[in-house]
């Protein structure tokens, strides 16, 4: 891949990212294929191959830009697990135990079409995959630290407690603070997980980490609220899920469609402020920018 910088925009970045990050995902998905059954492997394939955005991975690429050390196969490899780990969470977040969603990514969502058993099988083959991949890339780096960092971005203190937070609090007690914590832990994290291995695998200095952490963590927040805007406002055939699907009081539902907005335009302002001489500056800022109007 060219420097983004050289690029022209973000979509023809975005383009020429996912021609290089698809093969290394649909590589690091059958792995272990001839050990395992063609049912399942179709299950494990099914919502990661269906076509998700890659933000998360892009944003690790990008922050890994401009540092003294890059490798593009590890950053790929990197990106997979980041995925995987979403990935997981998509299809556990669907089920009818949570958010009880019948679509996903344009098609029906994986236990609608596996059964409950093979989705929550096929979940947790994504988690312990994205962990042998980051494993192996603590192998090759020593010092990297990539299976903590994502250890606890997913754990109590991550995803898993940000959404049993989102499942069990009453409306009534969700105001800024409650719904800041549950977006920030069910959904910033991961992003924030990404831009800090992005960082550390760029072998930039230490300092940097904080840029990608505060620019993350707005941007993070951004992205849900636009989810939850999207989840109320946009027809269900752009987004590839059901509308009106969050049954829970989320920032829309909370502080109104204006006020959401606003909110959000604050926090991707905060995070276009920690990009101060950031390699990948002209890419991130448009990312902000994309955040705001994206339409899936
Ligand atoms: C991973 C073990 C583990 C637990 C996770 C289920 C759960 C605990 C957390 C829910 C996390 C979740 C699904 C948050 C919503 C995040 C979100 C905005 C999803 C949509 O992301 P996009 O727009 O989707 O990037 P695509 O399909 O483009 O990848």
């Amino acid at each position: 891949m060219s420097d983004p910088e050289l690029t022209v925009d973000l979509e023809t970045y975005l383009a020429e990212f996912l021609d290089a990050f698809e093969p290394v995902l649909k590589r690091c998905l059958h792995r272990h294929s001839h050990q395992y059954t063609p049912e399942l492997l179709d299950a494990v394939v099914y919502t990661p191959l269906a076509g998700g955005k890659r933000i998360r991975p892009a944003v690790l690429d990008l922050w890994s830009r401009g540092g003294t050390r890059s490798d593009a196969e590890e950053v790929l490899l990197a990106g997979v697990a980041i995925e995987l780990i979403h990935s997981c969470s998509l299809v556990l977040d669907d089920l009818p135990s949570m958010d009880d969603a019948r679509m996903r990514r344009g098609q029906p969502a994986c236990h609608q079409r596996f059964g409950l058993d093979t989705a929550i099988l096929a979940a947790n083959a994504h988690l312990m995959l994205a962990f042998e991949l980051l494993g192996e890339l603590d192998a090759w780096r020593p010092g990297l630290g990539a299976t903590a960092l994502l250890a606890r971005a997913v754990g109590i203190a991550g995803m898993v407690g940000g959404q049993h937070v989102d499942l069990h609090l009453d409306d009534e007690n969700r105001d800024l603070k409650a719904l800041e914590y549950i977006h920030r832990h069910k959904t910033g994290v991961l992003f924030e997980a990404a831009a800090v291995l992005g960082v550390r695998l760029g072998g930039h200095e230490e300092g940097l980490e904080e840029n990608a952490r505060i620019f993350s963590r707005n941007l993070g927040l951004a992205f849900q609220i636009k989810d939850d805007l999207l989840d109320l406002f946009a027809d269900s055939e752009t987004t590839g899920k059901d509308s009106g699907q969050d049954q829970h009081a989320n920032f829309v539902k909370v502080f109104g469609e204006a006020e959401s907005e606003e909110i959000m335009r604050r926090l991707l302002d905060t995070a276009r402020g920690a990009l101060e001489g950031v390699a990948s500056r002209t890419l991130l800022t448009e990312l902000c920018d994309y955040v705001a109007i994206r339409t899936h």
